[in-house]
């Protein structure tokens, strides 16, 4: 992506429709699909996952859809993001969780249909965990690590808006993963430790 001449687009106002029940956006710029085969190694049972791959087959585990904003200060990233209600073993599907490139940045995230967590990680170990469900908005705030996790038998969706040039960090997410997962215990979801917090990598 050449950047200069993304920095210098100008936005004219427009406006988008999506469903509320599926979250599929009318008209999106980027679809993002993320399957279970590509992502087996977030969960904290990856056995678990590797079985669910050989028994059930791929499966989507969430999707984005999103209009292409350029990635500078002043303008809003917005999106839907749909995560897919499931388990593997125990553990809820989830999105894969970042930090923002630019660490500085919040994020507000609008449920719109569906139910589930917010669940928020400082680098420091802080950490919160926030009920979504439709009308109810969280606010990540900059500086936290945040994941969407599915707990209901409907997809999660929600709307989500953050700064224009915030950017995506994955790396230490993938390498030592979340403190804390949710899990379903006695029919209902639980945040515990994560047995692999901090070697994700590991196979
Ligand atoms: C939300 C936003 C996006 C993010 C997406 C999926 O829609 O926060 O910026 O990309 O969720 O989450 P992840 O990038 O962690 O896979
Ligand atoms: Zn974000």
């Amino acid at each position: 992506m050449n950047l200069e001449i993304e920095n210098n687009t100008i936005v004219k106002p427009f406006s988008v429709g999506w469903a509320q029940t599926d979250g599929i956006m009318d008209d999106p710029d980027n679809h993002v699909e993320r399957y279970l085969s590509k992502l087996t190694n977030m969960f904290a049972d990856s056995d678990a996952a590797a079985a669910y791959l050989e028994e059930k087959g791929d499966v989507l585990l969430y999707e984005v859809y999103e209009k292409s904003i350029p990635r500078r200060d002043g303008e809003l990233q917005f999106c839907t993001s749909i995560t897919h209600p499931g388990k593997i073993g125990n553990e809820y599907f989830m999105t894969k969780g970042h930090f923002h490139a630019r660490r500085d940045t919040a994020e507000v995230y609008y449920c719109l249909n569906g139910s589930g967590f917010m669940l928020m990680e400082k680098e420091n170990g802080e950490h919160g965990l926030e009920k979504m469900y439709p009308g109810r908005a969280v606010y990540v705030p900059a500086y936290y690590a945040h994941r969407s996790i599915c707990t209901g038998n409907v997809p999660l969706i929600s709307l989500a808006v953050y700064p224009g040039d915030a950017g995506h960090d994955y790396g230490s997410i993938e390498s030592g993963g979340f403190k804390h997962i949710v899990v379903e215990k006695n029919g209902k979801p639980e945040v515990i430790e994560n047995p692999r917090y901090g070697r994700m990598a590991d196979n």
